[in-house]
């Protein structure tokens, strides 16, 4: 037997639309907008109001075609299939003229048998791509229902396609068309390796303490694609190696039998894969040949992670716990939601978007993303980036705020997408847990879609549908092909379809997860957060502005307001520029007329909210209450007002910088209140934490009115409630509003740990003396130290650097008088970047400003 040949079909295509008259050339994988924008075609859709101008684009179709020229022999093979491993979405693929396929979900890889249609010398395999909104148009016409999402452009539920391409919240109605992941061919001799699945037991042993394992065995199940062959294959083999991060190789070998065959491979002293926060996520090479007749015929390579994940729902004394346990330590999951990292994802691939974010996520502690429903099953990149920086990975099924439709043949179709998908995703030491859909249980209870619903006998069945869909399709696929993971039937939902619910009830705080969005969707103060006392918050969130540099990429200057008609469609959430500057005007000072100021204060409503609710979750963690907070959201797809932490182009807003210090793995903060301050302190890790919290509070013009000091001892996963301060003497009546509260947690060898500081009242209301600010700026390593001293209290240190994109080692503090602190910036490059526009690399010109400043 012959080994298998791949021909890789990416590169160059050409691209036409014939209703529009245009051709242009596209690069694949790749999206049309994308080709079409790079060739100047189109004008820049992040820009301006563009949005509405290139609707044209999505209501055309558009052909893909590629010649390429095939050797004699490689015509010659007994199988020859097309693998289109994405198109998005509806789709004719046809080789030679003649069609070998329709094709209609993107989250599939088709496979196709070419070899009848394929030629020796030049052939032509041409895609032709459907307008998805006429796609969606269609369907709503066959099946006379008006299955939508909000702000969104119609029909987007009837079609397997990333559901946030026809317009969220945060996102503009740009509904890709793309080849959006590769296209190759593939040659055989009728056997191949279909999967590997590793599934690993890590063993304990007394005496090795709870997290030390003297050995582990991966189990290497390996599948076989096998078609009718050409003669005897002779012995069919897998050989399976294992090389561990220390370089310790591991082999075994299984004859297969019934096209499967399952390596057993013993690991002594493995070396486990944990999150960010807990040790090293250790990767191990895993290599599996295919051996026919003594001869290597195919080969998979996958890095594996050796580890344990459990969700433990157990019953307590609140409802029934919620938390994950890696290696059989409880972890407090840290981290945001994440969204397509590009309205034109595989753009957002191309730039590198996704390793980009991932490292900022980790860089501000986060120790889990969630991949919500709306978006897509990310690509692989996105995982191995993942395994590697041990970040957790909550994986909704991409399914999002709709109904969806109940018919066989729609089931059917997302039992193939589910299936590849989890087979695809399964090795994974980052997957943790796999979740049907987004807020579709929520929907549900309270259901909206009354348009849907006169008609009790079809809402019957719709339900049915979700039923059948959530609760017994893709639970079965995840228990039979991946049972070592997870599942959970919605996001929010109080379990599983193992439990008589009656009607579906999600949401609740003493079970499951909970989306909390009486902060911001439903205008609460962010104090609501300290009432709601969730088993584990998979969001909530807070809405601001990008950064500054970020607006002028798509606003020119005479439209900087926020009701200007450009700020206004890069603000997707009805009213929400009015709810930012309401929320904003509660907590700050407003400066009428300066745009830039109101951006930055924005900011930092935001930071202040999501701080809020994140201290009193970690809090909360003793006894497994609360073990995770996922804010809504990490990242953008285009520039735009929104919940997110970083913005499209990677710039890190205020929000951003908080989360590094709030998800610092050891964290103090104070509860103020008006009659006392509790300082707690949150240890995360795996280690005690022997420390000594001090603390001063402060009049504005910076006298100390208390001060103390504890030593604290914090067992291992802990939360400890150091001292209660009494407060009342120094808060009478409106004083209160001028006093400020500053800790700090240090190691018992004087290393800072920690420091944080609170008001009592709203900056607004907290007089700023001149804080006499002054800073140097020397070069240091591969960017430059800031040495920043104060001579009175400085509420808000924040950094501008002129000249480049940078980051910060910290920036948003606060400083006490004549408190002296360095922080360190380096130049940040954003592959979104136009070309021209990536940093220059010289001393930056840097200023340091305070919350006076933006007065
Ligand atoms: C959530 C999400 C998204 C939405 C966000 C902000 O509930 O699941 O659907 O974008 O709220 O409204």
């Amino acid at each position: 037997m012959q080994p298998l040949a791949r021909m890789s079909l990416d590169g160059e295509w050409a691209l036409a639309c014939e209703d529009a008259a245009v051709s242009a050339s596209v690069t694949v994988p790749g999206s049309a907008w994308e080709a079409l924008i790079e060739q100047g075609i189109i004008e820049d859709p992040f820009h301006g109001t563009n949005e509405h101008d290139v609707g044209w684009v999505h209501a055309s179709s558009w052909r893909f075609l590629k010649r390429f020229t095939l050797s004699k022999e490689f015509i010659a093979r007994p199988c020859v299939s097309l693998v289109c491993h994405g198109i998005d979405t509806v789709a004719t693929v046809s080789v030679n003229g003649q069609v070998i396929g329709e094709v209609a979900n993107m989250f599939v890889r088709h496979e196709f048998d070419a070899r009848p249609v394929l030629v020796e010398g030049e052939n032509t395999l041409t895609i032709e791509i459907a307008s998805p909104t006429g796609a969606a148009a269609r369907e709503r016409r066959r099946h006379g229902v008006n299955l939508r999402v909000m702000h969104a452009l119609p029909g987007i539920p009837f079609l397997r396609k990333a559901q946030y391409s026809f317009g969220w919240d945060w996102g503009p109605k740009l509904p890709d068309i793309a080849i959006w992941k590769p296209v190759e061919l593939v040659a055989t001799d009728g056997i191949r390796i279909a999967s590997v699945h590793p599934s690993c037991t890590l063993h304990r042993a007394p005496g090795h303490g709870p997290v030390a394992f003297p050995s582990a065995t991966l189990a290497v199940a390996v599948t076989l694609d096998a078609r009718a062959t050409a003669g005897d294959p002779g012995l069919i083999e897998a050989r399976a190696t294992l090389t561990t991060p220390g370089g310790k190789i591991v082999t075994g070998a299984s004859p297969a039998a019934g096209g499967k065959a399952v390596v057993m491979l013993e690991v002594p002293d493995p070396d486990p894969w944990w999150p960010n926060g807990f040790g090293t996520p250790a990767l191990h090479r895993l290599e599996v040949v295919l051996v026919a007749g003594g001869k290597e015929i195919d080969r998979v390579v996958q890095r594996v992670g050796l580890r344990e994940v459990e969700l433990v729902r157990e019953p307590d004394e609140w409802g029934e716990s919620f938390y994950f346990k890696v290696n059989g330590v409880p972890v407090f999951a840290k981290g945001a939601n994440w969204i397509p990292s590009d309205s034109f994802i595989p753009r957002g691939r191309r730039l590198g978007l996704h390793r980009m974010l991932l490292q900022a996520a980790v860089d501000a502690n986060m120790n889990m993303v969630r991949v919500w429903g709306g978006g897509i099953y990310e690509d692989d990149e996105f995982y191995d980036a993942c395994d590697e920086l041990g970040l957790l990975v909550w994986q909704d099924f991409p399914f999002a705020c709709a109904i969806y439709p109940h018919w066989p043949s729609f089931l059917d179709g997302v039992e193939v997408e589910a299936i590849q998908n989890v087979i695809r995703l399964r090795h994974h030491a980052s997957l943790a847990l796999w979740c049907g859909n987004n807020e579709i249980e929520q929907l549900w209870l309270g259901i909206s879609n009354l348009v849907l619903f006169f008609k009790p006998w079809l809402k019957k069945r719709f339900k049915q549908g979700y039923l059948e869909l959530f609760e017994k399709r893709l639970p079965a696929i995840v228990a039979r092909l991946d049972p070592g993971r997870p599942y959970w039937p919605s996001s929010p939902s109080n379990g599983g379809g193992d439990r008589p619910r009656g009607l579906l009830a999600s949401n609740s705080p003493d079970t499951g997860d909970s989306h909390f969005w009486k902060v911001w969707h439903m205008s609460a103060p962010f104090s609501e957060y300290r009432k709601f006392d969730s088993r584990f918050m998979s969001e909530y969130g807070f809405e601001s502005f990008p950064v500054m540099a970020t607006i002028r990429s798509f606003c020119p200057p005479d439209q900087f307001r926020f009701d200007s008609p450009v700020m206004e469609n890069h603000q997707k959430n009805a009213a929400g520029n009015k709810k930012i500057m309401a929320y904003m005007a509660r907590r700050f000072s407003i400066p009428a007329e300066m745009f830039e100021q109101q951006v930055t204060l924005s900011q930092l409503t935001q930071g202040e909210a999501i701080e809020y609710g994140v201290e009193h979750w970690r809090v909360n963690r003793n006894s497994q209450h609360c073990m995770g907070s996922l804010y809504w959201q990490l990242n953008d797809c285009w520039p735009v007002a929104s919940w997110s932490s970083i913005d499209y182009f990677g710039r890190w807003k205020a929000l951003h910088y908080m989360a590094r210090r709030f998800y610092a793995p050891v964290m103090a903060c104070a509860r103020e209140g008006p009659r006392d301050v509790e300082f707690h302190v949150v240890n995360d890790t795996r280690d005690t934490v022997d420390a000594v919290l001090s603390w001063r509070v402060r009049e504005a013009g910076g006298s100390i009115l208390v001060e103390g000091k504890e030593h604290v001892h914090v067992g291992p996963c802990a939360a400890h409630l150091a001292r209660t301060v009494d407060v009342s003497g120094i808060n009478a009546t409106d004083a209160i509003n001028r006093n400020v509260i500053f800790f700090q947690l240090h190691g018992s060898d004087g290393t800072a740990i920690h420091r944080g500081f609170r008001l009592f009242g709203n900056p607004k209301d907290f007089p700023l003396p001149d804080p006499g600010i002054e800073h140097r700026v020397e070069p240091s390593g591969d960017g430059w130290a800031v040495t920043i001293t104060a001579r009175a209290i400085a509420i808000y240190v924040h950094l501008e650097v002129d000249g480049m994109d940078a980051l910060a080692s910290d920036n948003f503090f606060s400083m006490e008088p004549g408190e002296t602190r360095i922080v360190t910036v380096r130049p940040q490059a954003l592959p979104a970047l136009p070309a021209g526009e990536q940093p220059a690399g010289t001393v930056p010109a840097v200023r340091v400003k305070t919350l006076r400043d933006l007065r």
